[in-house]
């Protein structure tokens, strides 16, 4: 087994530095009935309809960890974590989108809400999170599930995410309308949409 924290393998990118992990959100931290915790995925979907992705649907994936950092866009970095969950790629098969639709709007139970591409939230690394360091996630750190886009900004990632929207053209989450930047990519500091 690998140490949990292997802080080693996790330079901190650009312009970061490494604090605690304290979860911050806005407003209340939802209570949710696990049993019934759902993921409603529609928009643009390749058969037109709307699915419902349950508690059944998540067990019967494959299992996958992934031990990354969260950076937020405001400079500071978790110690690395290791998440696990399933694979958003493994969602995104069950409910696939249509073949030109490649923005996903990613919405919380509480209104928060996050616009990812396509190939952002099918890459390898980007999980819907259950555990964190092999216990569940405490509701504020987004339990029964959340978004972990490793590659990107935070606030990509929404907790108690509830709704995935596919669209033909990208969409303005809370942070996206605040001036953030559409994309997100930690490697290339896309912190904010009009840069330089
Ligand atoms: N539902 C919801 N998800 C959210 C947020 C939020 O306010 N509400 N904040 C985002 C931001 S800006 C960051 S950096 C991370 C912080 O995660 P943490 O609270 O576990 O540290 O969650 C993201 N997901
Ligand atoms: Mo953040």
């Amino acid at each position: 087994m690998r140490p949990v924290h292997a802080a080693d393998d996790q330079p901190l990118p650009p312009g970061q530095r490494e604090s605690s992990w304290r979860p911050m959100h806005y407003g209340r931290v939802p209570r949710l009935d696990v049993e019934r915790w759902s993921l409603t995925v529609g928009g643009e979907t390749r058969d037109g309809g709307m699915t419902v992705l349950d508690r059944a649907t998540l067990h019967a994936l494959p299992w996958a960890e992934v031990e990354a950092r969260l950076h937020c866009v405001a400079r500071t970095s978790t110690p690395p974590l290791r998440w696990g969950g399933v694979r958003m790629a493994d969602m995104v098969a069950l409910a696939p989108p249509a073949a030109d639709a490649g923005h996903v709007l990613l919405a919380a139970a509480r209104g928060y809400a996050a616009c990812v591409t396509l190939a952002d939230l099918v890459h390898p690394d980007s999980l819907l999170a259950t555990h964190v360091d092999g216990q569940p996630l405490t509701p504020e750190q987004g339990w029964p599930g959340r978004v972990v886009l490793p590659h990107l900004y935070g606030f990509k990632g929404p907790k108690w995410v509830a709704e995935l929207t596919y669209h033909h053209r990208p969409q303005q989450g809370w942070w996206e309308s605040h001036g953030y930047h559409p994309r997100a990519r930690v490697v290339h500091e896309e912190r904010f949409a009009h840069q330089g």
